[in-house]
């Protein structure tokens, strides 16, 4: 941090090093496979740290490394200690921490304790009947009086939330895939060997964790209360005096129940708990009622606004946001909300521009730098995700017609973003030699990493300078955030203001030209700091502006 940062008078909050960090998240299974077995492993991302460390990023958020059966691609975790073997070992990751640790990188592991793999031994001795001392560490009970499930809590990959242990004559909870039973949090043996675990990793140097569903482990079953339990800040409290206390790690909760109050339980100053949380309202807000994911709505720009807007102002004061489009369960970004055709480079860049200049820490998913599109898969074969392969039997099953689940998967399936990242033009992207656990995209011919960092016209190079600029300029970090226009169906404007330092942020999110009267105090002039079509640096009265065209200008006065 500069001399003039670290006093500048205008900052009044205390600053944290995470505030002005940009975080990548590597989806390991499809980043780089470095033995041509066709899964990308630990040494294939040690081999793209340069790539990383151009893009100018902090931190990578790895989703899980650790041993695992893979039903879900990690997230059902045998062994918190040990790598999956087909990523690699222990001293690969140690490798991977010291490495992206000389580039100033630092590592942000998953922390999936919401529930477990079926072969974590933990489970395994719980399984083995009602007195074993692991048995209370899951979530286990009699069925109901009808001899079924104790209750009719659905599974979020569909079905029951509940299994039945046959040997016991006993259900258990998951609340994700039957090979995925949920810990009991109210056991405090759970909560100590988690928190042995966590410092664990935290003593050999990682930078922070992202919590997996933390929303749901303070779950009530009997009462069908899964998120926002009774007791989870008491859990996240504690976790917080057990492992964090007294150290600087960057921490963010994955909860798709918060609300811009809960947010402030999350991640106000005074309560302890987490650094940051993920919220997902702009997400769900284009989900059906009824039928959630696989029946979407329109794109509604005055809505999305709002809702960006909303938790800009939520957390002004205290508090503090994560910026996202995408991640490893969501479509891809230029795909679901800007133009992944004729506009898609400047989509790609107006959509980074409008996120990445709010108030937050941004986080960027794999391939969204290099502006990769949704998967083009036409049959359920191609498809690998386990939600996915469920909701395909539950759908069809209930008469939807396959034509229009793939119609579904299309625009809302997690192998959306699953597929290859794509290095050069070569086979596959040049993510493999071998043959890639899952098809990468039809157009990495022109879609890849290595043909982005050539062109300084591209999708990289401009989230390279939306990155650096949280680095230079304060006002991007810390400043207030205003919105102008907000009923305005294409063109998105907002300011942001710290001391005499003023940022506006003026897109047009639609493929159509637009001709936009400004409010009169957003008439200025100033630098042009980061730009779609050409630098702009003074505003009149009446602008035109091409499709997803964007630009932001500095005033100082
Ligand atoms: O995701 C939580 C979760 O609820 C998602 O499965 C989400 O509902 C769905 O993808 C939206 O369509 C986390 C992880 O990010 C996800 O990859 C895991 O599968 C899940 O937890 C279980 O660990
Ligand atoms: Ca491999």
């Amino acid at each position: 941090m500069t001399e003039h940062a670290r006093l500048n008078p205008a900052v009044t909050i205390t600053r944290q090093w995470w505030h002005s960090s940009t975080v990548y998240q590597i989806y390991p299974r499809s980043f780089a496979d470095s033995n041509g077995d066709g899964i990308g492993d630990i040494p294939g991302i040690i081999s793209k740290l340069d790539y990383l460390e151009k893009l100018g990023i902090d931190l990578i958020w790895l989703s899980p490394i650790y041993a695992s059966p893979m039903d879900d691609n990690g997230y059902d975790i045998s062994n918190y200690q040990d790598i999956a073997p087909e990523f690699g070992t222990l001293d690969d990751f140690w490798e991977l921490l010291a490495k992206a640790k000389e580039r100033g990188i630092g590592i942000v592991l998953d922390l999936v304790v919401n529930h477990t793999s079926d072969e974590h031994d933990w489970f395994l001795q719980a399984r083995k009947g009602r007195n074993n001392q692991f048995r209370d560490f899951y979530i286990w009970r009699d069925p109901g009086p009808d001899g079924g499930p104790p209750n009719d809590l659905q599974s979020i990959f569909g079905g029951s939330a509940w299994e039945l242990d046959p040997s016991s004559g006993q259900y258990y909870l998951h609340l994700f895939s039957r090979r995925q039973p949920d810990l009991n949090w109210e056991n405090e043996g759970v909560r100590r060997a988690v928190y042995d675990m966590m410092n664990w990793w935290l003593d050999r140097g990682i930078a922070g964790f992202r919590m997996d569903v933390i929303d749901l482990i303070g779950k009530q079953p009997d009462k069908q209360i899964t998120a926002d339990g009774p007791h989870l800040h008491d859990y996240i409290q504690e976790m917080h005096r057990e492992t964090l206390r007294h150290r600087d790690a960057l921490t963010v909760g994955e909860t798709w129940s918060v609300t811009p109050d809960s947010a402030l339980l999350y991640s106000g100053r005074e309560r302890h708990e987490l650094s940051m949380v993920f919220q997902f309202e702009h997400v769900t807000q284009r989900w059906d009622e009824v039928f959630g994911k696989w029946r979407s709505k329109p794109f509604d720009l005055v809505a999305l606004k709002a809702v960006f807007s909303k938790w800009q102002q939520a957390l002004a004061e205290d508090g503090w946001n994560s910026l996202f489009w995408g991640n490893h369960d969501l479509p891809r970004a230029v795909s679901r909300y800007g133009e992944d055709g004729e506009f898609r480079v400047p989509s790609a860049k107006t959509l980074a521009t409008v996120l990445h200049m709010m108030r937050g820490t941004p986080y960027v998913y794999q391939g969204e730098e290099i502006g990769m599109t949704n998967a083009s898969f036409t049959s359920i074969e191609q498809y690998k995700d386990i939600e996915t392969l469920n909701m395909h039997r539950l759908h069809l099953a209930a008469g939807l017609s396959p034509q229009d689940f793939i119609a579904g998967a299309h625009m809302n399936s997690r192998d959306n973003a699953r597929t290859p990242m794509p290095w050069t033009d070569a086979p596959h992207g040049g993510f493999t030699t071998g043959t890639p656990w899952i098809e990468a995209n039809g157009n990495v011919g022109s879609i890849n990493a290595a043909a982005a960092v050539d062109d300084d016209q591209s999708v990289f190079h401009h989230y390279r300078k939306l990155i650096t600029l949280r680095k230079t300029h304060d006002v991007i970090v810390y400043g207030r955030y205003q919105s102008y226009l907000d009923q305005h169906p294409e063109v998105f404007l907002y300011t942001r203001t710290l001391g005499g330092d003023r940022v506006t942020v003026l897109a047009n999110l639609s493929k159509a030209p637009v001709v936009v009267e400004l409010p009169g105090e957003i008439v200025t002039g100033g630098e042009a700091l980061v730009w779609t079509h050409q630098p702009i640096s003074s505003l009149e009265q009446t602008v035109s502006l091409r499709p997803w065209e964007s630009f932001c200008i500095l005033t100082r006065t």
